[in-house]
């Protein structure tokens, strides 16, 4: 189908790469503009499947706001100039090469944002760049999302990636937790056409079970849906664990160590005990023990809502435990590995991970994968010392509005050195930038998914060459981070020995797309760059394939410990858990199908219609504090106070309250063109740094806020 012409228009097949859904488009494109797209049927994995943003994709392309060449601010100024490539890149690599000349390695802090994961480019010589520094001020959006799920990969099954996807489409009975793949399209889940996923789990007569403080999107069109107070779903989930043992329910693979003891830990987590903290009946969470035990085929699954909140790890864990101690785990319409064309995990690609080697500075808090949790980022730059940040550099991200206490990060940014950002945006976050490098855009670029087949629910394979050639004077992601990686290293006073600058500079030389071709070339999957080139819209390799275990266990036995120490810990903490009392209220977040993190607010065609941006509250809330439906209200925290207009919905539990996030935008001196109303206001403004799960991430949700 690529480049057939149709009246004067073409029609080319190209990738959505906004969200982990990575559906297959098909494009008409006139006079270098995007007029049409949608869904591609012939994509074996997202089966015709388009959400409003894909519709949207050229609107970026198009955008006239949209940084084409790099820009310098001057800060008496505050103005912008657009300046040379060249310029711009020395400017990056002698203020950076000072920092660590001057300060040492340290003194330079990197935030990989979430688009990262979404490029090629990035994924390719963008994590050779951050690996090139060797700073311990390393951070990234994992922290405010998944860290949790890459630690249990990491303790159960020895590899931080090694992530069990729910094989959706054979099994018959998916019990959910925190996640609303209705909006997200689904995450750790890479499942583009959800609905339609989900009307036949229905027909074939399976059942989705959906524990969540708001009734969903994914509530509303689930068989069952139970409210959970934010913050205790540990206590259900290890209250259904405990359910299995205590009634004999358990059928766990022969390769699993640690149950007995798993048994034990558990013995007071009884159904009673969690319906105390959760609100959640006991004798609904024994059922769906028992129904998950039962069903031909089950999975678990929690996402968001249980990893940003305080008990994330041990929520983790309970989700992985139900899935093994029934026999759920790698075993068809249960929790299934993937066998992706390109098998990251398989050949070392990334890494196992690792937990805890070294520390932050000021607070102690742990590692991972040689990451620091992005909570602490402000403290690193604000508390005076050895080993102090002064210099920045973010790549595709907006840690404004994204993490935790966002206004006091913003204002430690506004005193550093020097920051320099990779971004095609002037958002809430690089408006204090020095200087923005802009990659080339999504429809400018090859695409192959490196991350997101690795969690699909059917194992495809697609390359999708770039759909506009590279404009003018503009430079590919990988091009910048190649260019960063050599210029610095040529200013740094200690330069790492020839041997390593070789190998580097080895890695960082082919282009993306060629080191795909040589992976695949390499690889056992039989599937080759040609292949793909010639079927744009994806090659099916089949259904995920269960009976992989215990072989592609990262672990030095081949063996899982179902009790690993970290968690076992924690357990204590939970048992003294916190519950909220009087006038509290618990604050959670919430997606829309339109929109997408911090970003894409400036188009048009994603923000028209009614502002979605509103406090979500229980009427009976509202009246006890003598308040009406759609007035403005303060919301107020520990650490901040927003202004916000409410709307009163019974689809919120009592005594919880909602607001998305990425929003905010009321902010000066970002160059988004977004409308007032939809500004809105940012729930990062009231999330607090200092709760933390074990894990490092930030606990997001759950937060206690009072509102008048
Ligand atoms: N309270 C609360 N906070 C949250 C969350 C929540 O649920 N609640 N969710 C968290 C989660 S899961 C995530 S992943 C983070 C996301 O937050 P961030 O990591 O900050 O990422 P985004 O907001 O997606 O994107 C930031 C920037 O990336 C730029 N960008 C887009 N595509 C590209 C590209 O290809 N290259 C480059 N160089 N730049 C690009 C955009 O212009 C945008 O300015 O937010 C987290 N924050
Ligand atoms: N449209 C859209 N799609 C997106 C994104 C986007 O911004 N917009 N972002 C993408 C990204 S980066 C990610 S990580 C994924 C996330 O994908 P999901 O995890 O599916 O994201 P959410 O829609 O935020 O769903 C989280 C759910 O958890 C619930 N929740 C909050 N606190 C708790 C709690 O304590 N317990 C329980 N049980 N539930 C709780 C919330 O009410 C919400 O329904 O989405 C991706 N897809
Ligand atoms: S669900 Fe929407 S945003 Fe996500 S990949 Fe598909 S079209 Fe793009
Ligand atoms: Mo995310």
């Amino acid at each position: 189908m690529a480049g057939v012409e149709q009246r004067g228009a073409e029609q080319r097949v190209g990738v959505c790469n906004l969200c982990e859904a990575m559906c297959g488009l098909v494009l008409t494109i006139e006079d270098g503009r995007v007029t049409g797209a949608r869904g591609n049927p012939d994509d074996p994995l997202s089966r015709g499947h388009i959400c409003p943003k894909g519709v949207a994709i050229g609107d970026v392309h198009a955008d006239p706001d949209r940084l084409r060449r790099p820009v310098r601010r001057d800060r008496s100024t505050g103005e912008w100039t657009e300046i040379g490539w060249d310029e711009a890149f020395d400017l990056v690599a002698e203020k950076v090469a000072a920092t660590i000349n001057e300060h040492g390695d340290d003194a330079l802090a990197i935030y990989l944002g979430n688009p990262n994961v979404h490029s090629l480019g990035a994924m390719t010589h963008g994590v050779a760049m951050v690996q090139s520094f060797r700073t311990r001020n390393k951070f990234s959006a994992t922290s405010v999302d998944q860290l949790p799920h890459q630690l249990i990969g990491h303790l159960l099954y020895g590899h931080q990636l090694l992530l069990p996807v729910p094989d959706i489409d054979r099994t018959s009975y998916f019990l959910v937790f925190g996640a609303n793949p209705m909006a997200s399209n689904g995450s750790l889940m890479t499942v583009p056409d959800f609905p339609a996923r989900l009307r036949e789990l229905d027909a074939r007569g399976g059942r989705m079970v959906v524990f969540d403080p708001r009734r969903t999107e994914t509530a509303k069109v689930a068989a069952e849906h139970h409210f959970v107070r934010p913050g205790t779903d540990a206590w259900v989930l290890l209250a259904m664990v405990h359910t299995l043992f205590a009634e004999g329910l358990t059928t766990p693979p022969p390769y699993v160590d640690g149950l007995d003891e798993v048994e034990r830990l558990l013995a007071d987590f009884t159904p009673e005990a969690a319906e105390r903290a959760s609100g959640v009946p006991a004798r609904v969470i024994t059922q769906v023990a028992r129904e998950f035990a039962a069903a031909d085929g089950a999975a678990a699954y929690g996402r968001i809502g249980v990893s940003t909140q305080e008990f994330g790890l041990v929520c983790q864990w309970a989700v992985q435990l139900l899935n093994l101690v029934t026999g759920n785990l790698d075993r068809v319409g249960g929790a299934m590995l993937t066998s992706p064309a390109i098998d990251a995990i398989g050949r070392g690609l990334i890494g196992r991970g690792h937990f805890d080697r070294h520390r932050s500075r000021v607070r102690q808090a742990p590692e991972f994968a040689g990451e620091l949790p992005v909570a602490v980022l402000r403290e690193e730059i604000e508390t005076a010392g050895e080993g102090q940040v002064r210099a920045l550099l973010t790549l595709a991200g907006n840690p404004v509005l994204s993490t935790p206490d966002g206004a006091a990060l913003d204002r430690a940014i506004e005193r550093l050195d020097f920051y320099a950002a990779v971004d095609f945006y002037i958002n809430e976050t690089t408006r204090r930038a020095d200087v923005i490098l802009p990659p080339t855009s999504h429809l400018e670029r090859d695409h192959y998914d490196l991350v997101f087949h690795l969690l699909a629910v059917r194992d495809t394979a697609r390359f999708s060459p770039a759909v506009f050639p590279k404009g003018r004077d503009q430079r590919h992601d990988w091009e910048i981070f190649r260019e960063i990686t050599a210029r610095v290293t040529g200013r740094l006073r200690d330069k790492p020995s020839l041997k390593r600058r070789l190998r580097r500079a080895a890695r960082l030389r082919l282009s993306p797309t060629l080191l795909i071709a040589t992976l695949l070339r390499t690889g056992r999957s039989g599937v080759t760059i040609t292949d793909l080139r010639k079927h744009p819209e994806g090659v099916d390799i089949g259904p995920l394939r269960p009976d992989q275990l215990p072989r592609r266990l990262g672990t030095r036995d081949k063996r899982i410990q179902a009790a690993p120490a970290l968690v076992v810990a924690d357990l204590d903490r939970l048992r003294g858990q916190e519950l909220p009392t009087g006038d509290e209220l618990l604050l959670i977040g919430r997606r829309h199908q339109r929109d997408c993190n911090s970003w894409l607010h400036n188009t048009t065609r994603l923000t028209k219609g009614r502002p979605r941006h509103q406090l979500l509250m229980h009427p009976d809330d509202l009246a006890a504090r003598g308040l009406t439906d759609g007035s403005v209200v303060k919301v107020t925290s520990r650490v901040g106070t927003v202004d916000v207009a409410v709307q009163a919905t019974d689809d919120m539990m009592p005594g919880v309250v909602s607001l998305p996030h990425g929003y905010g935008h009321g902010r000066a001196g970002a160059r988004l063109g977004v409308a007032d109303q939809v500004a809105g206001a940012s729930i990062n403004d009231l999330t607090d740094p200092d709760r933390l799960d074990v894990s490092g991430n930030a606990a997001l949700s759950g937060v206690p806020v009072t509102v008048a």
